[in-house]
């Protein structure tokens, strides 16, 4: 670009700006340089602008031709000016298009639909069965003291029965030095911490989540839910346990279930069972049941009379209160329920199993 001259306009003076000004705006790239142009050309002391104050010093005949020309240059300039706009902001479009892989053109997408995970649909479920039944419901910590988990259920330092449940140990320096922190390896350390804050009679169910160390499998997670459940008060017996544990069979699996109760071990229950229902899949007829492996029976969960040191631990009267407590999977539970055949399913976020629920 050069200084605009003092000299009278001519049609060559002018052609040569129009040129000159052209051949500058196709080389510029961006808005900010654009404007720069128009301030230097088009504006009110650009270079075209001068030559059309400079028309009064020309002859009349000569003012009229060299003015329709410099008008005609100005109109030139001035479209250009809009085209070159429109160029560079298409082509910004189109860089930003391409760097961010965004399509714009494309329809937006509908936003996602959340529901209920396929455990809380069947933890709810559990407990509803119970809390039509009378029981409340509670929660309790999932990091826990060494005291709930294993000391107050009648399991001691050293006991063999620790090795039934392989606990994930925190790293933490108790103060006292005497506790040692865990993450809960079952839902039980809640019996309890209920049975210190309450007195009988009590009846509740606790969902919550437990973690172990183990290996997983098609039926182990080394995080998964257990709904715990207590029962405390005067003359409670096994009947008691088995009546409410048939009839929550009932609600959960159907009217026609039959249930089996087996000796089983827990140190805070005395008598401990664990507790089967009749497969629902099958007649039992060894005909190749994936759910109850021929056996006619499915296990869902542990239970018992609670031990008198659990309850004297707590301070209760054992010549007056008894109480049962039981607890369950909620997930090996769903998977009978909805024939899923890998535990493991639950929790590796896959939208195709969990948009099933
Ligand atoms: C217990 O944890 C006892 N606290 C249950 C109990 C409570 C007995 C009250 C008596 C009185 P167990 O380790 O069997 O028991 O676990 C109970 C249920 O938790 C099992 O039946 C199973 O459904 C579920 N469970 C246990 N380990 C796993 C695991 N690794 N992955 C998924 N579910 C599991």
């Amino acid at each position: 670009m050069t200084e605009s001259s003092a000299q009278p306009p001519t049609a060559e003076s002018i052609e040569a700006i129009t040129i000159s000004a052209s051949a500058e705006l196709d080389r510029l790239e961006n808005l900010e340089a654009v404007d720069q142009w128009r301030v230097s050309y088009l504006g009110r002391r650009g270079m075209l602008t001068t030559v059309l104050r400079g028309l009064s010093s020309l002859e009349v005949e000569e003012r009229r031709t060299v003015g329709a020309l410099a008008n005609q240059a100005k109109n030139t300039l001035e479209e250009r000016l809009e085209e070159r706009v429109r160029q560079i902001n298409e082509a910004t479009l189109t860089r930003s298009a391409n760097q961010d892989r965004l399509d714009v053109t494309l329809p937006g997408r509908p936003a996602l639909e959340g529901r209920l995970h396929p455990t809380t649909q069947i933890v709810r479920e559990i407990c509803s069965a119970f809390v039509a039944m009378g029981f409340g419901v509670v929660e309790g910590p999932e990091v826990e003291w060494d005291h709930y988990n294993f000391e107050m259920l009648n399991i001691p330092k050293g006991h063999p029965a620790r090795d039934m449940w392989n606990t994930l140990w925190v790293d933490y320096e108790d103060p006292t030095g005497e506790q040692a922190m865990l993450l809960r390896t079952h839902t039980s350390p809640m019996q309890a911490r209920v049975m210190e804050n309450r007195e009988p009679p009590i009846r509740v169910v606790v969902p919550g989540k437990c973690y172990r160390y183990e290996a997983t499998d098609a039926t182990h997670e080394w995080h998964f839910y257990q709904v715990e459940g207590l029962a405390v008060g005067e003359g409670i017996t096994f009947a008691d346990l088995k009546g409410t544990l048939y009839e929550f069979a009932r609600r959960m699996f159907g009217e026609e279930r039959q249930i089996r109760f087996r000796c089983d071990y827990f140190p805070f229950v005395e008598p401990g069972v664990d507790m089967s229902i009749d497969c629902f899949a099958c007649e039992g007829d060894g005909n190749g049941c994936r759910i109850c492996r021929d056996s006619g029976w499915i296990e869902i969960m542990g239970a018992g009379m609670i031990h008198p040191k659990v309850l004297e631990g707590v301070g209760y009267d054992t010549e007056r209160y008894t109480g049962f407590a039981f607890g369950m999977g909620p997930e090996r539970i769903a998977m009978l329920k909805y024939g899923i055949d890998d535990i493991r399913h639950f929790y590796s976020n896959d939208l195709r199993f969990l948009r099933q629920f």
